[in-house]
């Protein structure tokens, strides 16, 4: 049983991440049941929730002449353009019908702000945007951070990332976790955790 200061994030299982859905990743769903179990092991659970506007900039149906998966720069620097995903109030949007989502105490929205994307639940891509998790945790005397979820390369690892950054213990389980992998984005995505300090297990 972690301790008291001890929360889990379960990152983004929403439909539109899981087989059938816009972005779907491979074998989304099959970690839902460790993640349902592993919400019991803690005191804090948080869910994130990937939230976009229709006309949100990440999209490429909102950028004449691009295909889901190129890649442009934004003032904050380069984007992946990605399929219409989580449109806010969409069935895509919802959370995973397997997901627990009645142990969370906190659901945490992202993503919503039509010009900036949000992979990380800490900072959005400019990477000064505050969501407000790191007051939330601290408010609560949290000190070391678990995630699971959806897509390990993207949500997961700059989740990840901005915890260490922040001055958490970060662990990842990998094993509760899958990824989109575009471009070796996955091992390039492992390794920068690793050097990071994010302790990676199983
Ligand atoms: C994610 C790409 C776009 C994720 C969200 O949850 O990893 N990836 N939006
Ligand atoms: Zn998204």
């Amino acid at each position: 049983m972690p301790a008291e200061d001890h929360a889990l994030i379960v990152i983004d299982i929403q439909n539109d991440f899981c087989p059938g859905g816009a972005l779907a990743v491979a074998e989304g769903d099959t970690i839902i049941p460790r993640v349902n179990a592993l919400m019991d092991d803690f005191a804090t659970v948080v869910l994130t929730q990937d939230w976009h506007p229709r006309d949100h900039s990440s999209f490429a149906s909102n950028h004449a002449g691009k295909a889901p998966f190129d890649s442009i720069v934004m003032a904050y620097g380069p984007q992946i353009l990605w399929p219409d995903h989580c449109v806010q109030g969409s069935d895509g949007a919802a959370f995973h019908p397997a997901l627990r989502v009645d142990p969370a105490q906190l659901i945490l929205r992202k993503g919503f702000r039509p010009a900036i994307d949000s992979y990380s639940a800490f900072f959005e891509n400019d990477r000064s945007t505050t969501t407000g998790l790191d007051g939330y945790l601290r408010a609560r005397g949290v000190g070391a951070v678990t995630f699971v979820g959806l897509a390990t390369d993207y949500c997961v690892a700059h989740s990840a990332l901005d915890a260490a950054r922040l001055g958490f213990r970060a662990t990842v389980l990998m094993g509760a976790c899958r990824g989109i992998d575009l471009g070796g984005s996955l091992a390039r995505m492992t390794e920068e955790m690793r050097a990071a300090g994010v302790v990676l297990e199983e």
